[in-house]
């Protein structure tokens, strides 16, 4: 058996955990934070029979694609002057552990 931990961004993590919940999978969301960004992710942790696995990283990674947005920025010219404008920003993405599992209970 294995434990695949999935670390993908917010606004991701309610596409992920539904696709994998709609496959028959059991999931687990932990909201996390990175340790760079000190921003909120989201890990997903997700128990399966070892040759499910590249399954479910197949469903993670559709839906966690990394993409470029394009968001709102503001620069600041002089004091008091401000311009808005567009910058493309990469979001999305996985970051995937699949480790080991030496027993697996439920009381
Ligand atoms: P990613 O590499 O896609 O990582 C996204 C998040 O996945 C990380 O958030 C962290 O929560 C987790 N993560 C990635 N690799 C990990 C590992 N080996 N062990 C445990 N958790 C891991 P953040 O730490 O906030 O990083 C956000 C993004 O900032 C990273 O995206 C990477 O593009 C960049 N980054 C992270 N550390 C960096 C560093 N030391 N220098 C430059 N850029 C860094």
């Amino acid at each position: 058996m294995k434990l695949v931990l999935a670390i993908v961004s917010n606004d991701d993590s309610s596409s992920v955990s539904s696709a994998l919940t709609k496959a028959n999978y059991q999931v687990t969301k932990l909201a996390t934070t990175g340790g760079f960004l000190k921003a909120g992710n989201t890990t997903m942790i997700v128990g399966i029979e070892d040759d499910k696995v590249e399954d479910v990283i197949r469903i993670i990674g559709e839906q966690s694609k990394r993409r470029t947005e394009i968001v709102p920025s503001t620069a600041s010219y002089d004091i008091g002057r401000y311009a808005s404008f567009p910058v493309e920003v990469q979001v999305g993405g996985a970051t995937i552990f699949v480790l080991e599992v030496s027993q697996f209970l439920k009381l």
